[in-house]
């Protein structure tokens, strides 16, 4: 017999064993408890099963966030669904091919955008609503659906799109195996207890938010002070009746600027994680300054949750991601050759493990490319390892811009800037930002005749493409610098534009 123990098993376990337990703690006081949670996710259940939701079917949501979106994973989870998390500043547009790509059963939209939605999917897709004050007709089952699909390890549990450097999104289908056994690895290595009151201020559609933060509270009986986003006066105020606060690094710069948090504020926090994008090593001394305490840095990505992590006892070092988690192999390759390096040099970081997502939603040709014959996955980023094991990422083989912990792909926007008619080309990149780490900012040529202006350009382009990732600035130059092969040179670009947010003068 299995001994396999989903994420939802888990979580109904500590719903069963300590139903008064507290699981959220909410902003105006209030708590729910794992039981009332349990009861939720029951309740949906019923809803998504009367829609026609069978094993492997998506159930996809882009709603803001609330404890009912996660009894919506968990129901989508209970019926062997897969969970399609999106997020909540992506226009029509972009959903429509998220849409068209998964064809989810049931898409649950925000009770403002019902009409646009009944709208936009195709009939064979359920359109729910869910709201942030117990409202959406998601919620008006009063039957209970208690009957919960058993969970194989290799089964799809969630699909989760990342855009692609070229080409369209992909999703990654991450399975019930991968996200229970990133959770096992993080509970141990983290010291992540039943007592531990988690500080939850992140986005839940992506796997920092959700399958870091939600799933090791989930899946230990802890709570959460469970906020619909960042809000520093509220972190600041909860920080001495809380143990753990996960966050991107621009929570940390904020934070660091802040001159509320002191070691004394801090006292009873054990533990400050930062991940999804570069923590500056001046930004963890900052912070470590302000509080006392060592920020541990991990890193991760969407195909395979998160590979390493500073230790908890050992030493946290500014400026490294640390060492592979426990069952989790990390090389370093050549990325010429792909022979693994093993002498401290820079090379592409690979990953092997029960971690790494199962491929890419209908796209078997992507995902082969992205694996080595070995199993390793290749993750697109530049790293090296020093003599102590610990992991530096020191760049980036894919055009990926991180804007505040969101991804953002040039491409996608090259294509938009390069459709506008005063427009010859376009070079999308992204420059350092005070507060958000990276920023977008295009470079332009002008078409014939014309004279690119900003104002008209992101007007263009603002109701195609989510507000993080329009470009911050635009800057029209005569030519774009380009190699000998005649590929555009953003190094270059990058090196020209690194002041323009930077220069308190121009900071945006
Ligand atoms: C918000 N805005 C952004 C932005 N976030 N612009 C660029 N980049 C961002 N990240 C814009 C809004 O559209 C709005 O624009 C204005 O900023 C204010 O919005 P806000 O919601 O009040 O912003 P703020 O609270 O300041 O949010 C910043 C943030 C947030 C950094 C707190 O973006 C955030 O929570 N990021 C976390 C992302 C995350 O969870 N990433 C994990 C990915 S998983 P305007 O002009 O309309 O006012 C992953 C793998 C791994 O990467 O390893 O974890
Ligand atoms: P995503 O595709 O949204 O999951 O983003 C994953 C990418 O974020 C990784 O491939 C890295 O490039 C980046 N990333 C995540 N954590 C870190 C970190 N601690 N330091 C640097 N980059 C990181």
């Amino acid at each position: 017999m299995s001994t396999f123990e989903s994420v939802l098993d888990s979580f109904l376990g500590h719903a069963r064993r300590r139903p008064d337990a507290v699981l959220f703690d909410l902003p105006d006081g209030t708590t729910i408890s794992y039981g009332a949670t349990a009861e939720s996710v029951h309740h949906i259940a019923a809803r998504l099963r009367a829609d026609g939701v069978q094993p492997g079917d998506r159930v996809a949501m882009q709603v803001d966030k609330s404890p009912e979106a996660i009894a919506l994973y968990l129901a989508t989870l209970q019926l062997g669904g897969v969970f399609l998390p999106l997020n909540t500043a992506y226009t029509g547009g972009e959903v429509d091919y998220f849409l068209g790509d998964a064809t989810p059963r049931v898409l649950v939209c925000t009770p403002a955008r019902e009409a646009e939605f009944r709208g936009r999917t195709p009939a064979s897709t359920v359109v729910e609503t869910l709201g942030t004050e117990g409202d959406g007709s998601l919620l008006l089952s009063r039957d209970t659906d208690r009957d919960v699909h058993p969970a194989t390890p290799g089964a799809p549990a969630s699909i989760l799109y990342t855009s692609g450097t070229t080409g369209r999104s992909k999703g990654a289908v991450l399975t019930h195996g991968n996200l229970a056994s990133n959770c096992d690895a993080l509970r141990e290595y983290w010291r992540y207890t039943a007592e531990d009151r988690l500080i939850h201020a992140l986005p839940i559609f992506h796997i920092h938010g959700l399958f870091v933060a939600t799933n090791l509270t989930l899946t230990t009986g802890a709570r959460m002070h469970y906020l619909p986003k960042f809000d520093a006066d509220a972190i600041v105020d909860l920080i001495p009746r809380s143990t753990v606060l996960m966050g991107v690094p621009t929570f940390y710069t904020r934070l660091a600027a802040d001159a509320r948090v002191t070691p004394g504020l801090c006292a009873e926090m054990r533990l400050f994680v930062s991940g999804s994008a570069p923590l500056l090593a001046a930004d963890h001394v900052a912070f470590e300054k302000r509080s006392g305490h060592r920020i541990l840095e991990r890193y991760g990505m969407t195909e395979t949750g998160m590979i390493t992590s500073n230790p908890y006892e050992g030493e946290r070092r500014p400026g490294s991601v640390g060492l592979p988690l426990p069952g989790i192999e990390v090389r370093v390759t050549d990325r010429e050759t792909g022979a693994p390096l093993t002498g401290g040099e820079v090379g592409g970081i690979e990953v092997r493990g029960p971690n790494v997502f199962s491929g890419y939603w209908n796209m078997p040709e992507k995902t082969a490319a992205e694996f080595c014959d070995d199993g390793y996955f290749r993750t697109g980023d530049v790293g090296r390892f020093d003599d102590d094991g610990y992991l530096s990422i020191v760049g980036r083989d894919k055009d990926m811009v991180i804007s505040g912990g969101f991804n953002v792909y040039p491409v996608e926007i090259e294509e938009l800037l390069d459709a506008h008619p005063s427009v010859a080309e376009s070079a999308v990149i992204g420059v350092p930002h005070p507060d958000l780490g990276e920023t977008v900012v295009a470079v332009v040529v002008a078409a014939p005749g014309h004279t690119p202006v900003e104002p008209d350009l992101i007007g263009a382009v603002a109701d195609r493409l989510a507000r993080f990732k329009q470009p911050k600035a635009v800057r029209v130059v005569d030519a774009l610098p380009r190699n000998v092969m005649g590929k555009v040179q953003k190094a270059e670009l990058r090196k020209r534009y690194a002041e323009l947010f930077t220069d308190t003068d121009t900071c945006a």
